[in-house]
């Protein structure tokens, strides 16, 4: 059926939502802008197959979007006017290209002859994100002829595979449209049948599949370790099933980073080392336990322990990531593997059947700090940090997402997160660490998903207090634990903190906000938390609709002493 058009923006506009509506597009964020109408009000259109979500600062805007692509693990198109606009989704373009994340971002822009002559708006936008984006062009003006429209819907396609492929990533398209902006006729009069026009636009997307033996190097070897680093799986249970072979077979023992699937896991992996930054910290186990060969399984992770060690002892590593980009910070003798650990091919014959003794070293350090650390945790009634992260993984309800800040709070996840079976799905910004966006990407991440928790500190979270007018749009529930230490609880832990000032002011940076009365402002539910029986009661069950924030009033001197002090002093003299 043919249908006419007499706009030609349009026109354009409704090949192009219309384009990646087919390839699978169900999200677009959209900034409110002028030059952007065409394809704001073709995106309303699309509704509901495609949601359309107002908001209206541009950097929460795109960290929502990043979000809501980190939790469906599917791109999302970002939409914003001309001028400054674009240049505030920068963060969460980087985030995007560095946490390996599929974004689609337009940008639209005056036409070429209103640039470079004070238009008004106008800045230039062509690779505005300099190497960051996976691909980016600038669109030709929109036109009203078959062969434009058929170039417009390949260069669609091909910016959706780019999104994905090879590395998940953003593409920028910059979009010139003339005036007029709104759907009113400009003289176009153009016909176009859809059905006929779209019909090989399809989201078939086929991943690779290639298998890879296991090496015999690794077979030989028994003091092996296996390293799952950071990592957001869109399947954690394959994911965590793939490594617990791998090491099963080779007999290694796995060291589980604090933001791993595997810790939420546990009973899939019987060899899962989680306290191997305070078992490290001992000089003399870390050089019991060097190892021969390390396969790292995705990032590297956080733990500066960890990667001191690594590079003390210097073994062979692998690293197995499917993306095209180098993961190894510490330059060792590293040899990637592009590929998925799924794609490892295991054989029977490959099966080495009894523990090593070094296996057994590594169970028997765990096993022993393990215990220490959650009696410690469990006896512990101050408000200290650390203790929010512990108990979070026990008491959360099954499958919570949980977005974890940067700071602070993914450090107390990697040293006293328990393992438990309860599935929780932790996701964090840890390709820059920035703290910016992080109330926005929580929101993207829960939104319409199951009720879902944020672990943050207070800056972090005064970042982002734009990400509260999110709040009309959001589905769902999130929880905001919020540890307030009046300031950056991180800097206490570093040299600099002994210099005051100037380490007050220009490090510490308290900002001595009520929160009470902040959350007022958005209408968003605020408590304060004066016990762990308080908080763990509010943990489970979550509510199941509006935002609500909990407040737990810590001292990031005392804490950041208590850190310093104790993580080290968790490895027992019987461990060794
Ligand atoms: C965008 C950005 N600006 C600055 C920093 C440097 N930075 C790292 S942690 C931090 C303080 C965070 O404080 P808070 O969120 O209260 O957590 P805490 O350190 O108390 O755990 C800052 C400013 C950063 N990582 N990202």
């Amino acid at each position: 059926m043919l249908v006419a058009y007499r706009n030609v923006n349009q026109l354009w506009a409704f090949v192009l939502t219309e384009t990646l509506k087919r390839l699978g597009l169900t999200c677009a964020v959209i900034c409110p802008g002028s030059r952007s109408t065409p394809l704001t009000v073709a995106f309303a259109q699309q509704v509901p197959d495609i949601e359309a979500i107002s908001i209206l600062d541009e950097r929460s805007a795109a960290f929502f979007a990043l979000g809501v692509a980190k939790a469906t693990g599917r791109p999302v198109a970002l939409v914003c006017t001309s001028g400054t606009a674009g240049a505030n989704f920068y963060p969460a373009v980087i985030e995007a290209k560095e946490s390996r994340v599929p974004l689609l971002v337009l940008t639209t822009d005056r036409p070429p002859e209103l640039r470079d002559c004070h238009s008004g708006q106008t800045i230039d936008q062509v690779k505005l994100y300099g190497s960051y984006p996976n691909w980016q062009t600038e669109l030709a003006l929109p036109a009203a002829n078959m062969e434009m429209l058929a170039y417009l819907r390949q260069t669609v396609i091909y910016a959706w595979e780019r999104t994905q492929t090879p590395t998940k990533g953003s593409v920028h398209l910059n979009i010139p449209f003339r005036d007029p902006l709104a759907p009113v006729p400009d003289g176009t009069d153009f016909q176009l049948d859809p059905e006929a026009f779209f019909a090989a636009v399809t989201n078939t997307f086929p991943a690779p599949h290639s298998q890879f033996p296991i090496p015999q190097a690794w077979q030989n070897c028994d003091r092996g370790i296996i390293i799952a680093g950071v990592a957001q799986p869109q399947n954690p249970q394959e994911y965590c099933r793939a490594i617990a072979t791998l090491s099963q077979t080779l007999q290694w023992p796995v060291l589980a980073e604090g933001l791993s699937p595997l810790r939420n896991y546990a009973d899939i992996n019987p060899h899962l080392i989680s306290t191997y930054d305070l078992i490290l910290r001992n000089q003399q186990l870390a050089k019991q336990l060097a190892p021969e060969m390390v396969v790292q399984v995705g990032d590297m992770p956080t733990s500066k322990e960890l990667r001191t060690w690594l590079s003390a002892t210097q073994p062979q590593r692998w690293v197995i990531d499917p993306s095209d980009q180098n993961l190894d910070p510490l330059h060792g003798q590293t040899t990637h593997l592009r590929m998925s650990v799924n794609a490892l091919e295991i054989t029977e014959s490959n099966k080495n059947n009894s523990p090593s003794e070094y296996l057994q070293s590594w169970c028997i350090a765990e096993a022993k700090v393990r215990t220490d650390v959650d009696q410690t945790m469990a006896k512990m009634e101050d408000l200290f940090e650390g203790k929010a992260a512990w108990l979070l993984s026990q008491t959360l309800p099954p499958g919570t997402p949980l977005f974890i800040a940067n700071s602070m709070p993914v450090r107390d996840v990697e040293y006293f997160w328990r393992p438990n079976n309860l599935g929780v799905r932790a996701y964090f910004n840890r390709g820059a660490n920035g703290i910016d966006g992080t109330l926005s990407t929580a929101l993207g991440i829960s939104h319409s998903q199951q009720s879902s928790v944020m672990l943050t500190g207070d800056l972090a979270l005064l970042h982002d207090t734009n990400g509260f007018l999110i709040r009309n749009k959001f589905v769902g529930h999130l929880t905001i634990v919020l540890i307030n230490n009046n300031g950056g609880g991180i800097f206490e832990m570093l040299p600099i903190a002994k210099f005051d000032p100037p380490f007050e002011e220009f490090f510490g940076t308290p900002q001595d906000i009520d929160f009470a009365q902040l959350c007022v402002t958005y209408a968003v539910q605020h408590e304060l938390i004066t016990s762990w029986e308080e908080l763990r009661q509010k943990l489970n069950p979550l509510p199941i609709k509006g935002i609500r924030v909990l407040e737990l009033q810590t001292n990031r001197k005392v804490d950041a002493k208590w850190r310093q002090e104790n993580l080290k002093n968790f490895v027992v003299d019987s461990c060794i």
